[in-house]
């Protein structure tokens, strides 16, 4: 089946660059005519995107975008007219041109089309046709539209990304792209406990996760050192408790206002945002705001070191479980989403008996509230409950016995997230001389972080049991977006690429030439990244 796969894309390909040999002389695919003055350019390839198309036929006359560019919505959604604005908001600026949004059927132009009969595209996945009179997006879902318009990016010059006026032309490549993803479950993790960021910084990293495909924003609310959302029933959690953070600066919290913003923005770039609330270890923040929750009634001090497992709730009280109800009850309330993270990592201060009893009174308060359970893998060794899903973040030389734990959860229904540190902790320095992260699993540099496959990783769970990948990035060591980008570009792409193309383009050396392209558009669109050695980007 894989060499199959395999031979289906070099065919592809193959045929793909006949058809442009043969379209030059007549046509502008190879090279673009030369516009105000430029030089010829080439058009990237169709297909040569981050995360790489299901299926990819090149071929036929490039469409222009030129002044006269319409961008039809060829229905009367909202949804859909909301992704052609966001389209426009990514191409004006960059072109120059107008680009009207209409509702006027027609067959020129950028046409977004919303298929009710395109249910073979699924939830998420779209078509791109392109050739000389228009390029189409059609999807059965608003998500697949953005997705498509995603790739459409792609497809354009680096130079899209630009905030100001560039020369062009703007051309992409004829032929066709299908394309849906491998799971449904893509996610990126922020760490706003050990460092708070900000509303505007997880918007802007939200806009850099929906480039490519990424579709969950998992936000770790509360640790030792933070806690970082208002609840009103427990007013000191934020107040006291989200007031300082790593290296005792100040701090700081989501109004629910703000949460609200952050979820809504997510879902404007079809992210879902999963909120964390790690318990019972990890609770540092909480126990100093109040008393009542530690089991001899002290509050400890508020705590901005970088050590883990000191800290737990108090299990064997009443009043632990009025929080945790209360806690989950608000924040549930705020959150569309599905999911909701009780954490569940590292509670070394928690006896195992005391683990399972907190596990099994705290999953069902989540199901009360109408959310399905996520938590760090450990919570394998308690109960997980019906539907719950683990996100393994062990390493390649975790133990037999604790991947096999995980495997047998996997057996009986419980699905997995994966996030192995070795691979995908994006905290994690590239080599020794990263000036920022940790190293505890390792040093991860771009390959390795690439390089392995989710639907086999933990060894006997069933590959159905695969809900996708996440890449986790946690702030000991961060507190700017120059800094996440530093950290999580250019491994963050590859991350996605494993969570969305189909495991027969998984292959290294096309990939780097890929992602060597998305470079130039990280330098227009102001992203840091780690120029990574292994990487064949374009000279300046
Ligand atoms: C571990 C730990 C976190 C750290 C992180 C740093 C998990 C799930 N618990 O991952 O508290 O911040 O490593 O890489």
């Amino acid at each position: 089946m894989r060499q199959h796969q395999k031979q289906y894309h070099r065919a592809a390909r193959l045929f793909g660059s006949l058809l442009l040999v043969a379209a030059a002389g007549v046509s502008a695919v190879g090279a673009a005519p030369a516009h105000h003055g430029s030089a010829p350019q080439a058009t990237t390839p169709l297909g040569q995107v981050v995360p790489a198309p299901a299926s990819v036929e090149a071929g036929g006359p490039a469409y222009a975008i030129t002044s006269n560019t319409r961008i039809r919505v060829e229905d009367h959604s909202r949804d859909a007219r909301q992704v052609a604005a966001y389209l426009a908001g990514v191409l004006r600026p960059s072109t120059g041109y107008r680009l009207p949004i209409t509702d006027k059927h027609g067959h020129d132009g950028i046409r977004l089309e919303l298929s009710r009969g395109a249910k073979d595209l699924g939830a998420e996945g779209y078509r791109l046709r392109s050739d000389r009179g228009s390029v189409t997006i059609t999807a059965h879902s608003p998500a697949g539209l953005f997705h498509g318009v995603q790739t459409l990016r792609q497809q354009l010059p680096a130079a899209v990304e630009a905030s100001s006026r560039q020369p062009g032309p703007w051309l992409v490549a004829g032929g066709t792209i299908e394309d849906s993803p491998k799971y449904g479950y893509r996610g990126a993790m922020l760490d706003v406990s050990r460092h708070f960021f900000g509303v505007d910084k997880v918007k802007r990293y939200i806009d850099q996760l929906a480039l490519y495909k990424i579709n969950k924003l998992h936000l770790h609310l509360s640790d030792d050192q933070g806690w970082r959302i208002a609840i009103d029933s427990w007013p000191r959690l934020a107040e006291y408790g989200g007031s300082t953070q790593v290296g005792g600066g100040q701090g700081g919290y989501y109004t629910k206002a703000q949460y609200l913003e952050i979820v809504q923005y997510a879902a404007s770039r079809y992210l879902e945002v999963v909120p964390e609330i790690d318990m019972p270890g990890h609770t540092n923040a909480a126990l100093a705001s109040y008393p009542d929750l530690n089991c001899d009634g002290v509050a400890p001090p508020l705590y901005t070191g970088t050590s883990v497992g000191f800290s737990s709730l108090c299990v064997g009280k009443d009043v632990t479980y009025d929080f945790v109800d209360d806690v989950v009850r608000e924040l549930a309330a705020l959150t569309p989403g599905k999911y909701l993270h009780i954490g569940g990592d590292e509670a070394h201060s928690t006896s195992h008996e005391d683990y399972v009893t907190f596990m099994d009174k705290v999953q069902p308060i989540v199901a009360k509230y109408g959310k399905t359970v996520i938590g760090w893998h450990q919570l394998t060794g308690a109960t997980p409950s019906k539907g719950a899903i683990a996100q393994y973040w062990g390493l390649d030389g975790t133990s037999a016995a604790e991947k096999a734990q995980v495997a047998a959860a996997a057996q009986n229904g419980t699905g997995l997230v994966l996030s192995p540190a070795d691979r995908v902790y994006l905290d994690m320095k590239y080599n020794k001389d990263t000036p920022l992260g940790l190293a505890w699993a390792g040093y991860v540099e771009v390959q390795r972080s690439y390089d392995w496959n989710p639907g086999s990783y933990i060894p006997g769970a069933p590959g159905s049991s695969v809900q996708g990948v996440e890449a986790p990035l946690w702030s000991e060591t961060l507190s700017t977006s120059s800094q996440v980008e530093y950290m999580a570009f250019p491994r963050l792409p590859g991350v996605a690429e494993l969570g969305w193309s189909p495991p027969a383009t998984h292959d290294w050396d096309t990939y780097k030439v890929r992602l060597a392209a998305q470079g130039p558009r990280w330098d227009a669109l102001g992203v840091n990244y780690y120029k990574s050695a292994q990487v064949p980007w374009p000279a300046d």
